[in-house]
């Protein structure tokens, strides 16, 4: 883990924590991490930042263990006791779009919102679809993508149970695969700068969003990019500290679980993933 992503002592509550991507309901959503993670957090606030439950998944098969019900259970239970939870949905929970501006069991839910840090910067809050028009991609090219995606995944489990065995940390096999491939390279340089882009369009300091499973913060022209990763590959969290300090940590070497090579902190290299999935 690199100093930048430094998580803050246990006992110090955080002012906000960002998290996407869950994709509560598809067999590759690390609920036992998250678990773990939101039944140690103590946070002012608590932004969910899309892709929650994953519409699309279980449209294709139901699946509902009940470790993914005591997510939800866990996040309900934070809002009662005094967490404000910003819902903002996803392309995979779209469906929920249509409750923005309402208000459910203490969680608002919004379509994009402005967040300001401690430190009176002003950011973008939104999942990220909105910039895949942005970064098109031909439509065989998204579906074979998502159906090597979800292959890698299953895959990926393969070998990280493997890898457990033999001591080995965790490692995303998904992530290394799309690290390699130069179109995805492009395709998350041009995601983050079209971000930072409507970050800069709205007059604010920066951006943070998720969609594309890529953690990770980094300047562009400027404007700070921020990435909180998802729950399928990187278990990993945007945190904001009371100072307004924006870092990202990696739940499973914060829990003293095995590590991933997760390339997060201020990344001056474009990143590399297939928004197949995402
Ligand atoms: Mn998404």
């Amino acid at each position: 883990m690199s100093p930048a992503m430094s998580p803050p002592a246990a006992s110090e509550r955080l002012r906000t924590v960002f998290i996407s991507d869950l994709h509560l309901g598809f067999r590759g959503c690390q609920a036992a991490y998250l678990l773990d993670f939101l039944t140690q957090l103590k946070t002012d606030q608590l932004v969910l930042v899309g892709d929650i439950i994953d519409l699309w998944s279980l449209k294709r098969s139901l699946y509902w263990p009940i470790a993914h019900q005591a997510v939800v259970k866990q996040v309900l239970k934070l809002a009662r006791e005094g967490t404000k939870v910003i819902y903002v949905p996803g392309n995979h929970d779209e469906e929920c779009r249509e409750l923005c501006g309402a208000q459910l069991a203490d969680i608002e839910i919004r379509r994009d919102y402005i967040h300001e840090t401690a430190d009176g910067r002003r950011f973008l809050v939104l999942h990220g679809d909105d910039f895949d028009a942005a970064v098109t991609f031909s439509a065989a090219l998204k579906c074979l993508g998502e159906w090597l995606y979800d292959g890698m995944l299953l895959l990926g489990r393969g070998v990280a149970a493997l890898r457990r065995r033999l001591g080995f940390g965790y490692w995303s096999l998904a992530s290394w695969v799309k690290q390699q491939v130069p179109d995805a390279r492009r395709y998350i340089d041009r995601f983050e700068r079209a971000a930072a882009h409507a970050a800069r369009k709205h007059g604010l300091d920066g951006v943070i969003c998720g969609h594309i499973h890529r953690p990770g913060i980094r300047d562009i022209e400027g404007i700070r990019y921020c990435n909180d990763g998802d729950w399928v590959e990187h278990c990993t969290a945007l945190i904001e500290d009371r100072g307004g300090a924006l870092t990202l940590i990696e739940w499973a070497a914060r829990a003293g679980m095995p590590t991933l090579p997760v390339r997060a902190g201020v990344s001056p290299e474009p990143a590399a993933e297939l928004d197949s999935a995402a």
